[in-house]
């Protein structure tokens, strides 16, 4: 297939400066007609041919400054025209011919339980007209819809609303005006019968917005939260970076088949169906927090995306990096910082750094791709975010805040470069930020080997950094890391030190931009316990000398809640990495009791929020355990390592575990904000480890029948069908959730993920059966992803069983996805992308089932490059 190369970039020969569409929906031949006002670009070449992109199209009519079918080529991918009008400006007419109702690849216009709605991003409004289909050629769009008034009374796409009326014969029509040029990327329309729950914001101006969120009738009241979300959103982005909306109208529509998470259209934000309905008896507090997080950040891309906008897509971190950022502070402002800091980080290691550790790793900003889909990454989005949040770390709150005001006034209404985001903040600073730039575009996770050595009031540091080899990049350069530090005395209190040589250390960073420095502290009063990557200020490895008595200090004293978390739970790893090597080499599994008293300590720790003793003493996932150990993995090993650890911390706090459970019974009405939700999260995870004990499985009962919202209600069942599997308690709790819930596919999905997720061979077996259950379906990206992406990616002991059935099982399965919808095979085929760091009986077989894949023919593009390059 052709590849793309970002130094192939050259701007376009023409530009579409106005759009005109007329969409008149039918289920199976809905009509478009766009009326494009084309020029060509100012000091461009004489006579170019205008080559438009396609993506299977139909050209129905074509009309040229009001000729007839002009001269011209078209095929469902292209559409070419060589003798074009001398004039400097023409206006050229399209109709074209959409199927929805076969569209199920979810890309382009389709149907989604019976209401028509858009994916543009990135590629998807070629498959709706021929157009320059590319990131940056803007242009000012006006709407018209007309549809029948039965099927679709609400009609809705960018902008401001201009007309509405009667076509007769029961059809209406209403136009919008988006009067900010924009990328076809953010186009949307919307047509249907949907319920709308309203609102209204005041802009700091004093400008009324009116607000919208449109979901299925009767399904009004759930979308309460999103929208105290949005409005909450609204606030912060003017007070936090000045940001104001710029539209009368904002609205949002859930739909129920969605490939994203969401989507920024200008004015009119497009959801998967599952980031905006909630409350309390469906959705959990993950829930809750991911709808607050996902409403923001696709408000956020307001101005970080649709004002500013990216030049090509190798520049999507431009938008998606920044704007995950900008999400990541607004939800540490309206929740706990420390305890959104850990969770960030979890997440970053449990996507990023097995992307950027394998086979599928590629720069924060990549240099090439085949598919583009395929690189709304972890790294785009997870790792775009950290560099971003590094820049702030380096140049301080302020000066960051100048360079961001700078940016928004310099490239309002252009598409942009990572050059041109990182100039802002030179010129603000005047600091070269050309070695800081390498984040962006050397791929790897870098690691940091740090020796300590303490003598006469003098600290020494030898520090070295590495970056691994990635594809197609073997020879990595220094780059700059910025290492937040404390130096923590006896008494728990920071050191101070009189002078330091060796590197740059600022307010409390040290400035890592050699392959190797020798810092010195002097004038340190004592051998400090030292406390690294404060805030997980850099998204690296690190390789300490510490002894286990300094993680235990730090555990208890560190004043930073991200390194406390961090020194526990490296405490944790170990000793689950020291009993994964007993169980390899068949000796008796132990446990130091330390680790299990400070489990104990910190669960009871009421000076601590529970949030983050809920975080604090979670075990690593196994996911996490294997990544940390590298390679020759048997996930069986660590299943059994990780069982053991769990259940010695439960033994060793049996009465006291049963006392917290107590105590943190929640009486009051229920409320989703983050202490509610920490009181919850710390319950159960404590009932997790006393269901590892005798009476587990009837307190787990007991809590499913006495449940009063979802979160208490998934836990008990999660813990019974997951420790309790086949006992009586757990088959009841699985019938009675599905009598419950089968109307309701979001909870349907938490049902699948439960059983799916079930550790164990015999999972395969139960998820071949749930895949003919009457509330699942092959075509839905939310049931996919709910059964096949947990069971890959969540099912360890279920999915890499020894005998490769469940690999073949699934490369089946990605095979006949792809058919319909390669976006969503693509992503499912990333669970192999770890497939070189198992033993050798496993690789064997997951490469196997890869080359299954890469053997077929009628793969798409997306399932090909992932199986290629997870091959390669
Ligand atoms: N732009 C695609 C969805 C998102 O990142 O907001
Ligand atoms: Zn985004």
């Amino acid at each position: 297939g052709q590849v793309f190369r970002l130094e192939d970039y050259r701007p376009s020969d023409y530009l579409i400066p106005q759009t005109r569409l007329t969409v008149r929906l039918a289920p199976d031949a809905t009509t478009v007609v766009a009326e494009l006002t084309i020029e060509r670009r100012p000091g461009g070449d004489a006579a170019p041919p205008l080559v438009l992109d396609g993506d299977g199209l139909k050209l129905k009519r074509i009309e040229l400054e009001s000729v007839a079918q002009p001269a011209h080529e078209a095929t469902p991918e292209r559409l070419v025209l060589n003798d074009l009008p001398a004039t400097d400006r023409f206006t050229l007419i399209l109709e074209t011919e959409l199927d929805p109702d076969d569209n199920k690849a979810l890309m382009g216009l389709y149907r989604s339980n019976g209401v028509y709605c858009t994916q543009c991003e990135p590629e998807g409004f070629r498959r709706i007209t021929y157009f320059l289909d590319r990131p940056d050629v803007l242009s000012v769009y006006h709407v018209r819809i007309e549809a029948p008034h039965a099927a679709a009374p609400l009609l809705l796409s960018n902008g401001n609303p201009v007309a509405s009326g009667e076509l007769g014969n029961g059809w209406h029509f209403a136009e919008w005006h988006d009067p900010h040029p924009k990328p076809s990327y953010l186009f949307a329309l919307v047509a249907g019968d949907l319920g709308r729950l309203g609102d209204s914001f005041t802009t700091m101006s004093g400008r009324e917005v009116e607000l919208g969120i449109y979901v299925e009738h009767g399904k009004e009241k759930l979308a309460a939260y999103a929208m105290d979300a949005l409005k909450r959103s609204m606030t912060w982005d003017e007070e936090v970076f000045g940001r104001e909306y710029d539209l009368d109208v904002f609205n949002i529509v859930a739909v129920s088949d969605f490939n994203m998470g969401a989507m920024e259209n200008k004015g009119l934000n497009i959801f998967n169906d599952k980031y905006v309905l909630a409350d309390e008896t469906t959705a959990t507090d993950t829930d809750f927090a991911n709808i607050e997080a996902i409403i923001a950040h696709e408000y956020f891309h307001n101005w970080t995306g649709n004002r500013i906008t990216c030049r090509d897509w190798f520049q999507l971190c431009l938008k998606e990096g920044l704007t995950v950022y900008r999400d990541h502070e607004f939800s540490a402002d309206q929740r706990s910082r420390g305890v959104k800091r850990i969770a960030e980080v979890r997440t970053l290691r449990a996507l990023q750094f097995p992307e950027d550790q394998g086979p599928l790793a590629h720069p924060v900003r990549p240099r090439r791709y085949r598919e583009i889909n395929n690189f709304y990454t972890a790294t785009v989005y997870e790792k775009g975010s950290e560099v971003v949040r590094m820049l702030r770390t380096i140049l301080g709150a302020a000066m960051f805040r100048a360079g961001m005001d700078l940016y928004f006034e310099r490239h309002d209404g252009q598409a942009c470069t990572i050059e041109d985001f990182l100039k802002v903040f030179e010129d603000v600073s005047g600091r070269d930020l050309s070695q800081f730039g390498l984040w962006y575009n050397q791929s790897g996770t870098p690691n940091l080997t740090i020796k300590p050595s303490y003598e006469a009031g003098t600290l020494t540091l030898e520090i070295e950094q590495s970056v691994p080899p990635t594809p197609s990049e073997s020879r990595k350069r220094a780059m700059h890391i910025p290492l937040a530090f404390g130096l923590i005395g006896s008494d728990g209190k920071e050191l101070e030190w009189t002078e330091v040589e060796g590197a740059s250390v600022e307010d409390g960073v040290i400035h890592v931009r050699k392959r190797s420095h020798k810092l010195r502290f002097h004038g340190v009063a004592e051998r400090p316990i030292l406390s690294l990557n404060r805030g997980f200020s850099a998204p690296i490895t690190l390789a300490v000398e510490q002894k286990p008595e300094d993680l235990i200090f730090l555990a208890g004293h560190d004043s930073d809640p991200f390194a406390r978390w961090q020194a526990f739970n490296t405490l944790l790893t170990d000793s689950l990495i020291s009993a994964y090597r007993c169980v390899r080499g068949d000796t008796r599994l132990r446990f130091p009791s330390q680790i299990a008293q400070l489990a104990g300590r910190i669960a009871a720790d009421a000076s601590l929020e529970p949030a983050y003793r809920a975080l604090a003493i979670t075990l690593p996932s196994e996911t996490d355990i294997a990544r940390d150990i590298g390679k020759d993995i048997d996930p069986d090993a660590i299943f059994v390592a990780r069982r053991g650890l769990s259940d010695f911390i439960a033994r060793s706090n049996h009465e006291p575990f049963a006392e917290l459970y107590r105590e943190l019974r929640d009486d009051g009405p229920f409320s989703p904000d983050a202490a509610g939700a920490g009181r919850r999260a710390l319950r159960n995870v404590v009932l997790g480890y006393l269901a590892r004990i005798e009476g587990g499985a009837d307190l787990a009962g007991t809590q499913f029948s006495a449940a009063t919202n979802m979160t208490d209600l998934v836990a008990a069942l999660g813990t019974l069908a997951h420790d309790h599997a086949g006992s009586p308690q757990a088959e009841a709790a699985l019938a009675d959730f599905a009598a419950r819930h089968g109307a309701m596919p979001l909870a349907m999905d938490k049902w699948f993920q439960i059983q799916a997720t079930a550790p164990g061979e015999q999972a395969l077996d139960t998820v071949r059966a749930l895949m003919r259950h009457p509330a699942f379906s092959a075509d839905n990206p939310n049931r996919v992803r709910a059964l096949l992406g947990t069971f890959s990616g969540g099912n360890q002991t279920g999915f890499h069983r020894a005998d490769g059935a469940a690999y073949a099982f699934f490369a089946e399965m990605l095979k006949d996805i792809d058919q319909r919808n390669p976006q969503l095979s693509a992503r499912l085929a990333t669970a192999f992308r770890s497939w070189r760091s198992l033993e050798p009986v496993r690789q064997q077989k997951a490469r196997q089932a890869l080359a299954s894949i890469a053997g077929a023919s009628d793969v798409s593009v997306d399932l090909r490059d992932i199986v290629e390059r997870s091959l390669a």
